[in-house]
């Protein structure tokens, strides 16, 4: 009985390495820096835009420029930093006085988009400039890829659990 507590005991514990490699894998890109940074208010015009993220990201990362009236900046080209794979640059043409919104996509190491915008400001100060950072995961798959690997990874421990039961 002590060795089927034993092996039991291994066992638990690789079913939780596995889940503990399985939600390490699932992480998204998050952001980590940006220049301009978010809310910030510059007294000349940007040349680029430069985000840093916390892994490399996809080359289908890309980032959109929109001006207060929400039409799209023209001119804008952005890439992945062949450089530094971490970090997404947009490069811009001149750009006017005004408030901008900087909308991104970044592609996660798995594939999955996340995605953000923030706004800065070229010029005089505007009160009502926000700083509005943060991102929207892709909730859903998420939670429910996971379900389904935890209910595997359980009734793979299960299975094998009965298996050593049965041996010993
Ligand atoms: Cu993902």
């Amino acid at each position: 009985m002590r060795r089927t507590y034993w092996l039991l005991s291994i066992l638990t514990l690789f079913v939780m390495s596995l889940w503990a490699t399985a939600v390490s894998v699932q992480a998204h890109a998050q952001l980590l820096e940006s220049d301009p940074a978010p809310g910030s208010t510059l007294a000349s015009p940007p040349t680029e835009i430069r985000l840093t993220f916390n892994e490399p990201i996809g080359a289908e990362s890309r980032l959109s420029l929109f001006n207060n009236a929400f039409y799209a900046q023209t001119g804008v080209e952005s890439f992945v930093d062949p450089q530094n794979p971490n970090q997404l640059v947009a490069t811009l043409p001149p750009l006017a006085r005004g408030i901008y919104n900087v909308n991104w996509t970044a592609v996660s190491a798995d594939g999955h988009p996340v995605s953000g915008s923030f706004r800065f400001q070229i010029g005089e100060i505007d009160p009502n400039l926000y700083d509005g950072t943060g991102g929207n995961e892709w909730f859903l798959p998420f939670l429910l890829g996971g379900l389904v690997l935890f209910g595997t990874v359980f009734w793979i421990g299960r299975k094998r659990a009965a298996d050593i039961l049965r041996e010993t």
